[in-house]
C-alpha cells in the first residue's frame, strides 16, 4: 500500500503544491500563517471503533458485503489500512464483548507492529450474551435486582482489566438503561442505583484512567432513559470524582438541539471528556460525520478550539484534550471508505475552527455587532481548507487521494478470497 500511496501522491504533487500556495496567499490576506495552521492540524487524531470496520445495519436489517473482517485481527488490519491512507486515525477503540481479544498481550503486540494503539474501552450492558447469568432486559447498572447490577459492574471491571493489558486509558459506558412506559421505573431511584453502581466501577479505575458516560434522550428506552441528557451525565461525573467526565455523541440529542451549547456548558463545568462523531437528520441515525450538518460540526469544533486556546481553561486544566472517536454505522458504504472520508470531515471542521479570528470575534461580541460576529465565523467556515488537509496527509506519508488509492489497491476484493462473505443479516443499532 505504501508504494501505491507514494506513486499516486507523486502524480498529484505539482497540483497540490499550487493549491497549497494559493491558499497560503489567501490566508496571508487575513493575517493567518498557513504553516502555523498546518502544524496545529498535524496534531489532530480521531479513534476508529472496532465495530465500525464491519458493515453496520439498521433496526430493519443488515446487508453484508464480501470481504468484511471476521474477527478482531482482521479488523485491526483494516484499521491499519485506514491509518495508512489518512494518517490521522492511529488508535482503535475496542468494544467488549463484540471484540474481546483472546490474548490481550498478543493483540497489543500485533497492533504495535501495525502502527496502532488503543483508545477507550467500551463496555456493553445493553445486550444479553449467551453465557450470561442474568438478563439486562429491565436494565443493568440501574436494575432493581442487586445481582444484575453486580454482574454489570463486574463486566465493566473486566473491560478495565483488558484495557490495562492493551494500553488503553479510559472506559466509556453507554448506559441503555431506561423504560418504555410511564410507571415502569421509579425515575429518581433508577438514577440513584446507577450512580451507586458506577461508584463501584470508579473504585476499580486505575489512577491514570478516565471514565466517560454517554447520554441519550431515548432508545432503547422509548419513554425514558436513565442518563437522558448532559445534565444527568454531569451529575454522575460530579458524584463519581475527577476522573469521570461526559462524552458527547452527536447523534444522542433530540432534533434541533444546540449541541455546541452542550459542549460549551460541559467545558465550563470542566467535565467534557470527549466525542463520538457521527451525523443525523432525525434521531440517532449514525450517518457519516459532516454528511448532514457540517456547519454544526464546525461550531462544535469552534467551541473546542476556543477552549483549548483560552488561557483561563489552560490554567485550570493544562492538558485539556477531549477524546475523539467516530461512532457511525456504515450500512450502505464500504466501512473503510466511510471511515476515511469521515475522519477527513472531522479534521476539516477542526482546521476551519483554527481559522476563526477570535480577537475580532470577541471585539464584535463585546460591541454587540451581530452581523460582523457571525461573519467572522462564516469566513472561517467558508474557507476551503482541503489543501491543508492534503498537506497534513502528505507529511504523514498518507494519501493525497485516499479513496482513489484504496480502490486502486483492490484491497476489499483481495481479502474477500480468504474472508468470504459473512451471512449475518441481523438488525441492530450500534
Ligand atoms: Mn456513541
Amino acid at each position: 500500500m505504501t508504494d501505491l500511496i507514494q506513486q499516486d501522491n507523486r502524480q498529484r504533487l505539482k497540483q497540490h503544491r499550487r493549491r497549497y500556495e494559493v491558499l497560503a496567499e489567501q490566508l496571508e490576506w487575513q493575517k493567518i500563517e498557513i504553516e502555523a495552521v498546518t502544524t496545529d492540524a498535524e496534531g489532530f487524531s480521531v479513534a476508529v471503533p472496532s465495530w465500525g470496520l464491519g458493515q453496520g445495519g439498521t433496526r430493519f436489517g443488515r446487508f453484508p458485503i464480501a470481504g468484511e473482517p471476521r474477527n478482531l485481527m482482521e479488523k485491526l488490519h483494516d484499521a491499519a489500512l485506514v491509518q495508512q491512507l489518512v494518517g490521522i486515525t492511529p488508535r482503535v477503540s475496542l468494544h467488549i464483548p463484540w471484540d474481546r481479544p483472546e490474548n490481550p498481550r498478543i493483540l497489543k503486540k500485533v497492533a504495535r507492529e501495525l502502527g496502532l494503539g488503543f483508545d477507550a474501552m467500551n463496555s456493553n450492558t445493553f445486550q444479553d450474551q449467551p453465557d450470561q447469568k442474568h438478563s439486562y432486559k429491565f436494565g443493568s447498572l440501574c436494575h432493581t435486582d442487586k445481582a444484575v447490577r453486580h454482574q454489570a459492574i463486574e463486566h465493566n471491571l473486566e473491560c478495565i482489566e483488558i484495557g490495562r493489558a492493551i494500553g488503553s486509558k479510559s472506559l466509556t459506558i453507554w448506559l441503555a438503561d431506561g423504560g418504555c412506559f410511564p410507571g415502569q421505573q421509579h425515575l429518581r431511584n433508577a438514577l440513584d442505583r446507577v450512580i451507586d453502581s458506577l461508584k463501584s466501577v470508579y473504585a476499580g479505575l486505575p489512577r491514570t484512567w478516565r471514565l466517560f458516560t454517554e447520554h441519550k434522550p431515548f432508545e432503547p428506552g422509548f419513554y425514558s432513559t436513565v442518563v437522558q441528557d448532559w445534565g444527568t451525565s454531569l451529575m454522575i461525573a460530579q458524584a463519581l470524582g475527577p476522573q469521570a467526565s461526559c462524552l458527547v455523541d452527536l447523534g444522542h440529542h433530540l432534533p434541533n438541539c444546540n449541541i455546541e451549547m452542550v459542549v460549551a456548558r460541559l467545558i465550563a463545568a470542566n467535565r467534557l471528556g470527549g466525542f463520538h462523531f457521527n451525523d443525523s437528520k432525525y434521531g440517532d441515525d449514525d450517518l457519516s460525520s459532516g454528511s448532514i450538518k457540517p456547519y454544526q460540526l464546525f461550531l462544535v469544533m469552534h467551541e473546542l478550539i476556543d477552549a483549548v486556546q483560552d488561557p483561563n481553561i489552560r490554567k485550570r486544566r493544562p492538558r485539556f484534550q477531549p477524546c475523539y472517536m467516530m461512532d457511525q454505522s456504515h450500512n450502505l458504504k464500504d466501512p473503510i471508505e466511510d471511515l476515511v472520508l469521515s475522519s477527513i470531515e472531522i479534521h476539516r471542521a477542526h482546521i476551519k475552527a483554527l481559522l476563526v479570528d477570535r480577537e475580532a470575534l470577541t471585539y464584535h461580541q463585546e460591541g454587540n455587532d451581530v452581523t460582523m460576529a457571525e461573519q467572522v465565523l462564516k469566513r472561517a467556515y467558508e474557507t476551503d481548507v482541503s489543501p491543508i488537509l492534503d498537506e497534513v496527509r502528505l507529511r504523514k506519508g498518507a494519501a493525497l487521494m485516499p479513496v482513489e488509492v484504496y480502490r486502486k489497491s483492490r484491497y476489499r476484493e483481495k481479502v474477500t478470497g480468504e474472508r468470504g462473505i459473512k451471512m449475518d443479516f441481523g438488525g441492530g443499532i450500534i
